[in-house]
């Protein structure tokens, strides 16, 4: 963290900035409040509303729905990476580090459609960049992920602990490739306020199909994002507006010729995404 305070840290956010963020949000809301003319009527159901989205837990969720994009938006402005995305409320610290050949915890019986996710890691100039690390979460085939965060329950309490979440390491040459399950469209749980919000709106609760990733290679800027899927019938109106990026759109590949998925050990069809990511250097501090 620098002297002034201008950064943050796992710690926290120096005093200095804190001062200037809170005074600085504080004159918006008040702003907008007036602006509005927000009445005693919009006002009481305003602080009930937080008070609930607060027990609920949901409120990790809510704040990144509507407001992460803009912070992804101001981390990456100006990188040389390739797309990137919100993070989401649902990653978790501590998932397993695989060994080779990958495949992504998953239960015997696990639902969704067998997938094989290839890809490479590579610097702007193209480089591979071997051993880079690719952190990787994502929902069941029936659009549920495993350990949420403290406070929230699985959305399937069945499934073991991080299930479906594993970190990778790509190859010498900067590749990768791993087992997992195809992921279906996400719900945001309808039954909270958040739900409640989204109905009151009148836009959907969904969010298309998507694997999450964080890649990280020492030297360079970590690439938070997601993976999509051509054809998804949510990409244009997830309920994470702003989330999907034309780029970040991939194909996902059937494989149902019998010969060729028993030569995998498979009996039934399969699936292949690949996707070829670009992590730009971390950038110096600009000196003033
Ligand atoms: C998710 O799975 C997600 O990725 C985001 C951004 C919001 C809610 C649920
Ligand atoms: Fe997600």
């Amino acid at each position: 963290m620098s002297e002034n305070g201008n950064a943050t840290t796992k710690e926290g956010i120096g005093n200095e900035r804190l001062s200037s963020l809170v005074g600085e949000l504080e004159e918006y809301i008040k702003e907008f409040i007036r602006r509005n003319e927000v009445t005693y009527d919009e006002w009481h159901p305003v602080v009930m509303y937080l008070h609930e989205l607060g027990q609920s837990g949901e409120m990790p969720l809510f704040l990144n729905l509507f407001f992460e994009s803009t912070v992804e938006e101001v981390t990456y402005k100006d990188s040389g990476s390739s797309a990137s995305t919100i993070e989401g409320p649902y990653y978790i610290d501590g998932p397993p580090i695989l060994e080779p050949p990958y495949e992504l915890p998953r239960r015997e019986k696990e639902p969704g459609e067998v997938l094989f996710f290839t890809g490479t890691v590579r610097g702007e100039d193209g480089t591979p960049l071997p051993g880079a690390l690719l952190d990787i979460w994502q929902s069941d085939g029936n659009g549920n992920y495993s350990d949420l965060p403290p406070g929230l329950p699985s959305h399937d309490p069945t499934a073991p602990d991080y299930n479906l979440r594993g970190k990778i390491h790509a190859d010498p040459e900067g590749a990768f490739e791993v087992r997992s399950v195809v992921p279906a469209p996400y719900e945001i749980p309808s039954a909270g306020p958040t739900g409640r919000l989204y109905r009151a709106l009148d836009i959907t609760t969904f969010r298309p199909a998507h694997i999450h990733l964080k890649i990280g290679f020492e030297g360079y800027e970590t690439l938070i994002t997601q993976l999509f899927f051509e054809g998804d019938e949510y990409l244009g109106m997830d309920a994470a507006q702003g989330a999907v990026k034309d780029d970040l759109i991939a194909t996902l590949e059937k494989h149902d010729d019998p010969e060729d998925y028993r030569q995998r050990g498979l009996e039934e069809p399969y699936y292949t995404l690949h996707y070829d990511f670009v992590l730009a250097k971390a950038r110096q501090p600009v000196a003033s």
